[in-house]
């Protein structure tokens, strides 16, 4: 057994350990570190809000495998809104409606297309949605944009941040399972760099199996206004977590398999894997210049360790490192060690050297301090203090930057300000603003895989728990629990007045651009009440408005086996006011938001009368908010 995979088994025992006597010192109400035990201290801020107070900041979460995103309040904790992105929706008829489904079909690729018609399917109904982050310009959020992967079916998404809808989904491919996603910081995005985790061979199709050394990972940047590819580095080792510096010179990414192995004591057996550093001006000219090859449509460079391009460096880090933070103050980043107790920081001034010459690439490390077991991730308040969250230790560490810096240069300071525990395995910590220069130092999110004794029991599958920190007055002070469904993953604290989301939609929208040209090869006039039947062949459109609390069609006919497409537009454009539109035992069912169209096709298969009702509330005679589709039998 390596010696890393004995310290894995050995923290496996001590985490089971450490949680049973968690438990029990938490019944007879002692914390459960006694290191850490500390007086409650008086507020700083206030995370209880009165009924009708709004919120400072936006919450931007994941969701893990559910695979939407949610829109929480900061401090409140209150969740606002559920945007599906790579699940299915009963409620909006995501992945169902005409218009969803363009997006969740347009951006795979030809082979996939082909595999799930095998299926019977146009597209995935999983994802896993890891990481949500915004859109930048000069090194702060600008409310444009919200951009997250899926692990689970190698895509990434972006939400438009005026309606708050998916608008783009697009495969990645030649890469596999992308997990670790950031949006470029400077000087705007520009770039979404998004990491493949797992290796494969890179032509895989079925004759390589057991060649190690034929298989590579991917490293993707992606065009984040077009959303379309822009290149791709081949890279040695697995490719985990990545985040970019504030002058726009380097991407970096945590690797945790530098010994490419396929078992996990193949994987742990080496004490060091590396940080991959990207160098995008010299990537962008090898792009130029054509030191490319084309594979699946996309520029693919390489960046092999070895090939000594000046594409990418290897930075020794210790044992599988994980997260990757950089810090608001432009210059440090963070390299969180999980297997190794310790956090590296990276001085990114001292990149430059590493591409000119042939100086020891951990030249840029200047800091490595021991903080605790199982450091995953790190955020920041803007002050030079970094918080860790320690997944073994089921805590959340503060140090200092500075401090950590002085005692690897050899002098005698502790960096470590103060322990919190959290309740319980941390993965994912955020700060508010804390992944941009305007770090503000207020808040802090510990979001922790297990609640166990938390809450109520629920049964075998329990909540996990979400943790409000009160970082605002120099401690941490816990305010609040949150429970949450699958998975408290990962969040950005986004402060208020940069997100300015509309509160009814645009008539001239992207979104129903089809329906719009088919409305108008028909003569309809979409922009006004319409009901209109066009038969064509086997295919009839039914176009019709609402205006609460009616339908502009009472009821209409169609034939046993038409397609029938229903196009609803709601011509309301007060505040709040949504309507549906749900056809009983046909499983249609589908959001209308103010001033927006919507449509969904089916085959008519069922003769008779069917009911179709509104079914998002809008009105006192919301109930009434009905209609009839009579279905003509097929002459037998
Ligand atoms: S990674 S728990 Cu998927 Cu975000 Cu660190
Ligand atoms: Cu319209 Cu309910």
């Amino acid at each position: 057994m390596s010696e890393k995979m004995k310290q894995l088994a050995m923290t496996r025992r001590g985490m089971l350990g450490a949680a049973a006597t968690g438990a029990a010192l938490a019944t007879t109400g002692i914390g459960g570190s006694v290191l850490t035990a500390k007086p409650a201290k008086a507020a700083g801020g206030n995370a209880h809000l009165a009924p009708g107070e709004l919120d400072d900041y936006y919450g931007f979460w994941s969701s893990g495998q559910t695979g939407e995103l949610r829109i929480l309040g900061v401090p409140s904790m209150r969740e606002f809104m559920r945007v599906p992105v790579f699940n299915r929706c009963s409620a909006t008829g995501w992945g169902q409606t005409n218009e969803s489904l363009k997006v969740l079909t347009e951006g795979l690729t030809e082979d996939t297309k082909k595999y799930l018609a095998a299926q019977g399917k146009v597209t995935y109904d999983n994802g896993d949605l890891h990481h949500p982050h915004m859109s930048f310009t000069d090194g702060t959020y600008d409310g444009r944009y919200l951009f997250m992967n899926d692990k689970a079916n190698t895509r990434v998404a972006r939400v438009r941040c005026d309606v708050m809808k998916c608008d783009k989904i697009i495969e990645i491919p030649n890469a596999h399972d992308i997990h670790g996603m950031r949006p470029q910081k400077y000087p705007r995005t520009g770039y979404v760099f998004a990491n493949g985790e797992h290796e494969a061979p890179l032509v895989n199709d079925g004759k390589i199996l057991d060649q190690p050394e034929e298989y590579v990972n991917i490293f993707t940047a992606i065009d984040g206004d077009t959303m379309e590819i822009a290149w791709q580095v081949i890279v040695s080792g697995n490719l985990d977590n990545t985040d970019c510096d504030y002058q726009g010179k380097y991407a970096y990414s945590t690797s945790y398999n530098s010994e490419m192995g396929m078992t996990l004591a193949e994987m742990t057996a080496n004490e060091m894997d590396h940080v991959v550093v990207f160098n995008l001006a010299e990537i962008e000219a090898g792009v130029a210049a054509g030191d490319y090859q084309e594979l699946n449509g996309v520029k693919v460079l390489d960046g092999r360790k070895g090939q000594n391009k000046k594409y990418t460096r290897y930075i020794p880090i210790p044992n599988s490192p994980h997260g990757i933070n950089t810090a608001p103050d432009g210059k440090h980043v963070c390299i969180n060690g999980k297997l190794s107790p310790t956090v590296s920081v990276m001085d990114v001034t001292k990149l430059d050297a590493l591409f000119e010459s042939d100086v020891d690439p951990r030249s840029c490390i200047v800091a490595e301090p021991q903080l605790g077991l199982g450091p995953l991730h790190t955020a920041y308040d803007g002050q030079g203090n970094a918080f860790t969250t320690l997944f073994l230790d089921s805590q959340v560490v503060k140090w200092n930057i500075e401090d950590a810096i002085k005692l690897y240069a050899g002098e005698d300071v502790d960096p470590i300000r103060e322990k919190i525990d959290v309740h319980y395995q941390p993965g994912h910590n955020s700060t508010s603003m804390g992944e941009t220069k305007e770090a503000d130092g207020k808040w802090l999110i510990s979001m922790n895989k297990f609640s166990k004794d938390r809450f109520i029991n629920v049964g075998p599958l329990k909540p996990e728990n979400e943790q409000l920190i009160d970082i605002s007055d120099g401690g941490m002070t816990l305010k609040h629990d949150g429970p949450t469904f699958a998975e408290p993953h990962d969040s950005i604290i986004v402060r208020r007045d940069i997100v300015n989301p509309a509160t009814n939609w645009q008539r001239d929208d992207p979104t129903w651009e089809d329906a719009r040209k088919q409305a108008e090869a028909d003569g309809v006039d979409l922009d006004w009440g319409h009901e209109e039947i066009i038969r064509d062949g086997n295919k009839v459109r039914v176009y019709m408005s609402s205006v609460a609390p009616e339908f502009s069609m009472e009821k209409f006919t169609v034939k046993q086996g038409d397609e029938v497409t229903i196009y609803v537009t709601n011509m309301d454009d007060i505040d709040d006011l949504t309507h549906g539109f749900c056809l009983a035992n046909f499983g249609v069912a589908m959001e209308v938001g103010p001033q927006a169209t919507a449509s969904v096709t089916f085959v008519a298969e069922r003769p008779g009368v069917h009911w179709y009702y509104c079914q998002w509330f809008c009105h006192a005679l919301h109930m009434e908010m009905r209609g009839r589709m009579f279905v003509e039998p097929r002459a037998s």
